[in-house]
């Protein structure tokens, strides 16, 4: 297993729509591998192909229960080609992301999903979800179309927060 780098806004790749895996096989399992060490590394609930440069659909969770503590694995799954299938109610939920550091936001989404994908044995599955693990979900499945939470504030909002990033980036490179 290796880890993987985190793309970071405004790397243009974030902006891709990942492709279809056609079969999961030794080389789509490496990767999951790999996407599960990285985002543990990196203490995220979360991670999506496209923030590790690979425009496939392909993402990992491991999102936390409400009452037990963080027990890494307990809770992990992949999901290659997920789709929602179902989707109902609204939360709102003050979200985060490794490709957008520094920066968190209120996003309404969808309450409950049941989504239907391929999981790390390419084996098919339909599951239903609420609460963060729904929020989560909709999260990654955002990333392999190419779309950031940010994306998803109103224009106003969005325009603070790129500028703030922008400042971010500036004072980076004048330390180099
Ligand atoms: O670790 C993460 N936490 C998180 C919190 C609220 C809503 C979404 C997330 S996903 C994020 C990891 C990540 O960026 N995945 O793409
Ligand atoms: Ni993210």
């Amino acid at each position: 297993m290796a880890l993987l780098g985190i793309l970071k806004y405004p790397d243009p790749f974030l902006k891709t729509m990942a492709k279809p895996v056609e079969s999961v096989d030794a080389g789509v399992r490496a990767l999951i591998g790999d996407m599960t060490e990285t985002m543990y590394a990196a203490r995220g609930i979360g991670l999506a192909a496209t923030q590790v440069g690979v425009d496939k659909r392909v993402v990992v969770l491991d999102v936390p229960g409400d009452e037990e503590r963080r027990e890494r694995g307990k809770n992990l799954i992949a999901l290659v080609n997920p789709e929602i299938i179902e989707a109902s109610g609204s939360i709102k939920y003050e979200e985060g992301c490794l490709s957008v550091p520094g920066i968190n936001a209120d996003v309404e989404r969808a309450a409950r999903v049941r989504v239907r994908a391929l999981n790390g044995e390419g084996a098919a599955i339909d599951i239903e979800a609420e609460g963060l693990f729904a929020i989560a979900i909709q999260h990654e499945i955002d990333h392999i179309d190419g779309i950031l939470f940010i994306d998803r504030l109103s224009r106003l909002k969005r325009d603070i927060i790129k500028r703030k990033l922008k400042k971010a980036l500036e004072a980076e490179e004048r330390a180099l």
